[in-house]
């Protein structure tokens, strides 16, 4: 297959990376990082082993992005304009694995070759050219309102063949949901509190991240979404359990100095909360501690 990935950050660059062994894949990264892959190539290390030479670049033609498959892993506040560079080529298929629920904007720009997805792996840029996987999690990816379909079943054979934990999920709507809930808990809390996911495994900061991915589950009931208080908070302790020695991608914000996805994870809960009356104010004393150390300042 020619795959395209549009965002080649840290999960980007583990999935491209993973996914070159057997594929002829496009990594549209940022430099330093494309310079070193299009030089040197890519090393995967940590708990994932490759090293492959896919092509990288930072500006993609339409050329580029004709393709079998593209996979979204852009930060969240990206998407629209990774949508709309999408669009000036032909991708086939379009699979989103950022983190937020970014689907519907690409959907507006890309239309019905959608597909939604969801990955947990650990992962982290530690060098331009170097990915480190510092956690085994699971990918998931189907039909945007549920359902199976042949074009995701290959998608996921592709992540499998590459040596990815992939299925085709049929319930990708309550999917979604489940990973805002993981994301809600896990990413501010570990970000805010400067820990590895791991150190969620007990004591006060287990108790936040488990209220912010209760709330997130009664929006998305709210939203009619079938995810029980009990389901988010066992997906929250799932992925710490399986990602314990990752620093999740907010925290890796937060050091960075960069912007983090808080308004697109625990904001986008906040955000649809009053149109059904449902109170999330751990998830809005969480964005809004992200946002105020963004406005004091972030270097991207
Ligand atoms: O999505 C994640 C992230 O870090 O953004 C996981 C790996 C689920 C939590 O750390």
């Amino acid at each position: 297959m020619d795959i395209v990935v549009f965002g080649a950050g840290a999960l980007g660059s583990l999935v491209g990376g993973l996914l070159a062994r057997d594929h002829h894949v496009t990594l549209v990264a940022r430099d330093p990082h494309a310079r070193r892959v299009a030089g040197q190539g890519l090393r995967v290390t940590g708990e994932l082993d490759a090293r492959v030479r896919p092509r990288a670049t930072t500006d993609p033609t339409p050329a580029d992005l004709t393709c079998d498959l593209a996979l979204v892993t852009v930060k969240a506040y990206d998407t629209a304009a990774a949508a709309r560079t999408l669009a000036t080529g032909d991708p086939a298929v379009v699979c989103a694995l950022s983190n937020g629920l970014t689907e519907e904007t690409l959907v507006a720009e890309l239309g019905d070759r959608v597909l939604a997805g969801s990955a947990t792996y650990g992962a982290e840029l530690v060098a331009p050219g170097e990915v480190r996987c510092t956690g085994v999690g699971r990918i998931h990816v189907g039909e945007l309102d549920g359902g199976t379909s042949e074009r995701a079943a290959r998608v996921a054979a592709a992540f499998r063949e590459a040596g990815l934990d992939c299925e085709a999920d049929p319930g990708m709507p309550r999917r979604r949901w489940e990973k805002l809930a993981v994301n809600a808990g896990i990413n501010a809390v570990t970000a805010l509190a400067r820990v590895e996911n791991g150190a969620l495994a007990d004591g006060p900061a287990r108790d936040v991240a488990h209220r912010a991915a209760r709330e997130t589950a009664r929006v998305a009931r709210a939203e009619g979404v079938d995810l029980t208080d009990d389901a988010a908070v066992a997906a929250v302790d799932t992925v710490v359990e399986e990602t314990a020695a990752n620093r999740s991608s907010m925290l890796q914000d937060v050091e960075r100095g960069s912007r983090t996805e808080a308004s697109e994870i625990n904001g986008a809960v906040v955000d649809r909360a009053p149109a059904h009356g449902v109170a999330t104010p751990t998830n809005r004393t969480l964005a809004d501690l992200l946002r105020a150390w963004e406005a004091a300042g972030i270097a991207e």
